[in-house]
């Protein structure tokens, strides 16, 4: 009877074993960000990282995993617009702007714009220097992207991809 009770609680702790495997895991990101002209960036729909000076990166170090989504409010106030960011895991670039992983919306509310409807759509490369802004700061190269309007709204989904 004893050795049931064993393998009972041995097969306990094995599926607690694997459900602890399947969290999704965090990833420690150093976020290097400017835009010209100044940007509003959210986490989840929680602001976390905001500037208004495209000649300075800022920077901070946020906990992400798969399928957070990563959201930015972009406003120019004329000439260059562009949004610039480096994301380093362990000094190595791990999400960067680019067109292809990136994309653009348009919100239902601008009060709740980091709420990212069904539809979106590919942003475009923009010429800023804030890229060069950025990519000195973080050591690594970026581009320089841009959504459709001004404000325009860029997305960026913790993807399978990027967690492999
Ligand atoms: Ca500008």
């Amino acid at each position: 009877m004893k050795k049931v009770f064993l393998v009972v609680f041995l097969l306990g702790l094995l599926q607690l074993a694997i459900f602890a495997g399947n969290e999704p895991k965090e990833i420690a990101c150093k976020v290097f960000a400017a835009c010209d002209n100044s940007y509003e960036l959210a986490l989840n729909g929680k602001v976390v990282m905001s500037g208004k000076d495209w000649t300075k990166a800022d920077s901070k170090l946020l906990k992400l995993r798969l399928g957070d989504i990563l959201t930015v409010k972009c406003c120019d106030s004329g000439a260059a617009a562009g949004f610039a960011l480096i994301g380093k895991v362990k000094n190595k670039p791990w999400i960067v702007t680019d067109k292809g992983s990136w994309r653009t919306y348009t919100p239902a509310d601008i009060n709740k714009w980091w709420e990212v409807p069904g539809e979106t759509t590919p942003c475009q490369e923009a010429s800023a220097p804030v890229g060069e802004v950025v990519s000195k700061k973080a050591g690594s190269n970026c581009a320089v992207i841009w959504g459709a309007g001004n404000p325009s709204y860029l997305l960026r989904t913790i993807s399978e991809e990027d967690i492999k």
